[in-house]
């Protein structure tokens, strides 16, 4: 398949009004039971995104970052993520989370700052969120390069193989990190896809500040193909992750997806955007609503009834109970647990530290709260 920077099109299968459309490189090979399942993820996806939100207003949590708009590329991504591949969060795949397995207690411990990140990433294949912007992208590499080192790329028998899949914001795609995470992609032909998921603003900057022309258009001047899909379309996500995803794996090195899609919520619980933008733009992406689209596309087919519809909304709701539940259950750590948790061994500098650390914490009178 022929795609480069000069490709101009953005790839979408699905209309925000729920039609299929025909594309030349890509195509969804209509399967009602899976486009279901992709619907189901993307509305217990929106609801722990909101249920986060909610814990955070509640006093529960101490930040979260919303997701709100952006289910379809985090599904649409998961849903092309095999076995053995492994893949890079920034802090807001709250989505991919839960389609790769991870549980909303091991999610919200990180945001309740009762463990610094809890879920097994060799498990989950999935690697602990970054704060740091973009700096899991050069790690995504490295990983992706060791894949190459471990004989998991380019083998006859497909089940061998493994690829990465790396996320970034469009705000990221200015981070020196990631500038060299690129080229270290290419010059190694490492198998790692670079998500974009272009939501148009980087906090308060907004993408034409950030970016002269289209992001997808930078990778050829790496050297390797972009690409950009309707972020807000389940099955064109899927389908050109899917495609980028393989041709990584058969070794035949990187690739570039943006996501286009937006940010529909704040960028945090902490932020404001009222401030810095028209709430006319959010409106006008309301109507390409990533999961209504979906709706409107199994009800034009027939293929779901209201009975899916009362079931799924029962199960959102148990779904955000178990989460709340599973957030207020939480509690606080030991925090003498840090200093294990720094190393795989322990060393004498940080057992000097645990020290010093238990004498001062024996040095208050633990039942009035006073220091003697
Ligand atoms: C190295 C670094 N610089 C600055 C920040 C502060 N910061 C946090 S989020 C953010 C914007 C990121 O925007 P984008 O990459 O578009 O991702 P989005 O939040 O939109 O998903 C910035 C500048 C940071 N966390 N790390
Ligand atoms: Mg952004």
């Amino acid at each position: 398949m022929a795609l480069d920077g000069a490709n101009d099109g953005m790839v979408q299968l699905l209309t925000p009004e729920g039609q299929l459309v025909e594309h030349p490189d890509f195509s969804y090979q209509v399967d009602d039971a899976e486009a279901r399942e992709w619907l189901r993820q993307m509305v217990l996806g929106r609801r722990f995104d909101i249920e986060g939100t909610a814990l955070q207003r509640q006093g529960e949590i101490g930040l979260w970052p919303p997701l709100l708009g952006q289910e379809a590329s985090q599904v649409g991504a998961a849903a092309a993520v095999h076995p053995k591949d492994m893949v890079f969060p920034t802090y807001r795949e709250h989505a991919i989370a839960l389609s790769l397995g991870v549980e909303p207690a091991e999610m919200l411990s990180l945001w309740r700052g009762t463990r610094v990140g809890d879920w097994d990433s060799e498990v989950r294949r999935f690697g602990l969120y970054t704060m740091v912007i973009g700096a899991q992208t050069l790690h995504a590499t490295g990983y992706a390069m060791g894949l190459q080192l471990d004989g998991m790329v380019g083998n006859p028998e497909p089940d061998r193989n493994a690829a990465v899949l790396a996320f970034h914001g469009d705000g990221a795609s200015s981070q020196g990190d990631v500038n060299e995470a690129y080229v270290f992609a290419a010059s190694y032909s490492a198998p790692v896809v670079f998500f974009c998921q272009n939501n148009q603003w980087a906090i308060s900057e907004p993408i034409t500040r950030q970016s002269k022309i289209p992001l997808y258009q930078r990778a050829r001047g790496f050297g390797f193909p972009g690409i950009r899909v309707d972020g807000n379309d389940v099955f064109a996500v899927k389908a050109v992750t899917e495609w980028a995803m393989e041709r990584a794996r058969q070794g035949q090195g990187p690739a570039f997806i943006e996501a286009f899609t937006y940010r529909m919520g704040a960028h945090t619980t902490s932020d404001d955007p009222s401030k810095y933008r028209l709430a006319a733009e959010t409106e006008h992406w309301k109507l390409k609503d990533p999961i209504e689209r979906v709706i409107a596309f199994l009800r034009r087919r027939n293929a779901v009834d209201d009975g899916f519809f009362t079931q799924l909304d029962q199960e959102a709701d148990d779904f955000g109970a178990a989460v709340r539940d599973a957030c207020k259950q939480l509690t606080e750590p030991d925090m003498s647990e840090i200093f294990d948790m720094v190393y795989a061994e322990q060393t004498p500098w940080l057992n000097q530290q645990a020290e010093e650390y238990a004498s001062y914490a024996e040095s208050f009178d633990v039942e009035s709260g006073s220091h003697s």
